[in-house]
This record gives C-alpha cells, sequence and structure tokens, in this order.
C-alpha cells in the first residue's frame, strides 16, 4: 500500500546557505530547487530474530498521527512501500529475498536525491538499506557512504561465530564484506562500507569474536562507558566526522535497544544502562536536510512488548524531530 499524500516547500536553509550539526558543516546544492523527497520504507519482518513480532512494528508505526503531523510540518514526505517476506524454506532466503528488494527501492530512491526513512523490522533489514545505499552511491563515479551504528549490540557475527545464527546478530559484519555470500553480494559487489567508515555508538552487550572482527579490521565502537564519560554531544560528533570522511554521503541506523529500556521497553533484547532519547532528539534534530544525510533506519521495534506505547512513543518523537 502506497501513501500518495506528498507536499512540496522551499529547500530549508540558514542564513549562510550550510548545514552545520555539532561543528560538520556540509555546503547545500543549489541545483535542487525544490526539497528533496523523503519516503518511508517499512519492512514486515521479523525472520533474522527469535522473537518475529517485529515484523508488525512497522504498521504499529504507520497508524500513529506520524505523517500527518509531519505533512503539516511542511515535510515533503510519503509512505513509499511496506515490504513483506515471501515464506520459504530458511531465514537466509527469507531475508536475502526480503534485502534484495528493499536494495533495490533504496537505491531507486537515492539516486533520485531523495532520503530513504527505512522501519524495521529486525535490524536485518539493514542489510537491505545500506546495500541499496553504497549501490546508489556507487553510480555516483565510486567511493562508499559512511554509517552511525546506534545500538547496544554489535551486530557483527559471521555465520562462523553466532551461536544462536540468527541473523540480526550479523548485519554490520555483511556489510563489512562478512558472512553468508548471498547476503555480502547482494546488489552484486562487497563490501558496501568501508571499516574506518563505520562508527558504533552505545555499545554494551556483544560476545568476543565480534568485538575482535570489528577492532581486525578497524571499525571504531563508541561503549556505553565513553559516552557517559564523554557526553553523548562529544561521541556523536566524533562519530559524524567518522561516518562523513571522504565519503559520499552517510546514513544512521538506529537500534531501539541502544535506548535504556525505562524509555524504550519495546525491543527483542533489551539491555539497562543505555542511552536517553531526549539527548539524541535534540541531537539529530533537522538532520534531513543535511543534504549529506542518505537514509535514516528506525529497527527492532515490537510493539508486543512495548509498555504503556512508551516506544512507540519514543519513534515518534523521534522521526518527528529528525525529518522536521
Ligand atoms: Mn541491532
Amino acid at each position: 500500500m502506497i501513501c500518495e499524500k506528498s507536499l512540496n516547500i522551499p529547500q530549508p536553509t540558514n542564513c549562510h546557505g550550510r548545514i552545520q550539526f555539532f561543528g560538520f558543516i556540509t555546503r547545500l546544492d543549489a541545483s535542487h530547487k525544490t526539497p528533496r523527497p523523503i519516503q518511508i520504507l517499512g519492512v514486515a519482518s521479523g525472520m533474522g530474530a527469535p522473537d518475529t513480532c517485529c515484523a508488525d512494528g512497522p504498521a504499529a508505526i504507520r497508524a500513529t498521527d506520524l505523517l500527518d503531523t509531519l505533512l503539516k510540518n511542511g515535510a515533503n514526505i510519503r509512505w513509499r512501500d511496506t515490504l513483506l517476506p515471501t515464506p520459504s524454506d530458511t531465514p537466509l532466503a527469507d531475508i536475502t529475498d526480503v534485502c534484495s528488494r528493499l536494495a533495490a527501492q533504496v537505491r531507486a530512491l537515492v539516486s533520485e536525491h531523495g532520503l530513504a526513512v527505512v522501519l524495521g523490522g529486525d535490524h536485518s533489514c539493514a542489510i537491505g538499506t545500506w546495500s541499496g545505499v553504497s549501490s546508489a552511491v556507487r553510480t555516483w563515479g565510486g567511493g562508499t557512504p559512511g554509517l552511525v551504528w546506534i545500538d547496544a549490540h554489535m551486530d557483527s557475527h559471521t555465520p562462523e561465530t553466532s551461536l544462536s545464527g540468527r541473523i540480526h546478530g550479523m548485519p554490520l559484519a555483511v556489510l563489512l564484506g562478512h558472512g553468508a555470500p548471498e547476503l555480502v553480494d547482494l546488489e552484486g559487489f562487497s563490501p558496501k562500507l568501508l571499516p574506518e567508515n563505520v562508527a558504533l555508538v552505545g555499545v554494551r552487550s556483544y560476545e568476543r569474536a565480534e568485538a575482535d572482527l570489528l577492532e581486525r579490521i578497524g571499525v571504531k565502537v563508541f561503549f556505553m562507558d565513553e559516552v557517559h564519560r564523554r557526553g553523548m554531544r562529544a561521541v556523536m560528533h566524533e562519530a559524524l566526522l567518522i561516518a562523513n570522511r571522504n565519503t559520499q554521503g552517510y546514513g544512521i541506523s538506529i537500534d531501539l535497544d541502544a535506548f535504556s529500556p525505562r524509555e524504550s521497553p519495546g525491543v527483542g533484547s533489551p539491555i539497562p544502562d543505555g542511552l536517553h532519547h531526549l539527548e539524541l532528539d535534540l541531537l539529530l534534530k533537522g538532520i534531513a536536510r543535511d543534504p549529506r544525510l542518505l537514509a535514516i533506519e528506525l529497527a527492532e521495534f515490537n510493539p508486543h512488548r512495548d509498555v504503556h506505547g512508551k516506544t512507540l512513543a519514543l519513534i515518534r518523537q523521534m522521526l518527528l524531530s529528525m525529518l522536521s
């Protein structure tokens, strides 16, 4: 189902024609007379997780007043599609199928300079999202996108190191070129991301093998204790610099379990001592207006585990902040 509502407004700009995030300044592309469109893609799949009910995340988000509120605020936004898995023999086959369809849609959208907003589903959807983004960027004369991965976990297992075999614990490794060939080779090339342009933020639960892989290939991890010590502002500033250094743009992937379970209980794997979403809201406010931002992803929302609608309200607030 596709929502056809959309509304054009002039390109937002500040008085200097530049946008500034934490001191990182990007130039507005003057060739864009109308704002680039923002399109939401739901991924109704929980095949990568032990509890598959985060498949119902996109529908729960869509049932809120989020889209209407953003349209009233002047955003050029529509709900492009919600992808459903085609049941097959194995989770790997299911996820390969849904991620290849997602990658194609994201590639088309980013190629047209639209901003993709992907709403999972479990975090295995990241394989499709960032494969599509990387594929689009490739056609602009080479190069790769950077990525800030905000998560309680590292999601950097390979089939050899994973005890559970669940693919939602593997997407970042896949994007960096390590994992099942069906996933690693999506869109016909690998890797989708370079280690020097990936930063993880908020990590506090991981296995040794994942940390070893990321350390060996040189991915920066901002563990939760560093966030406590230095503050979220300083950490996000550095993470965005990493994602922007010599890249063709960047993206942000947010696992809802990055936040404190008191704020975000509606996830499959809640881990205590997380980020405070209001802090991140403030830092990412209006980031959709940054022309270097290629895609935003929110994953692992399980409405069946939510408590008093807290997680849904958090998601609504985060998206309003980022996309307004
Ligand atoms: Mn994750």
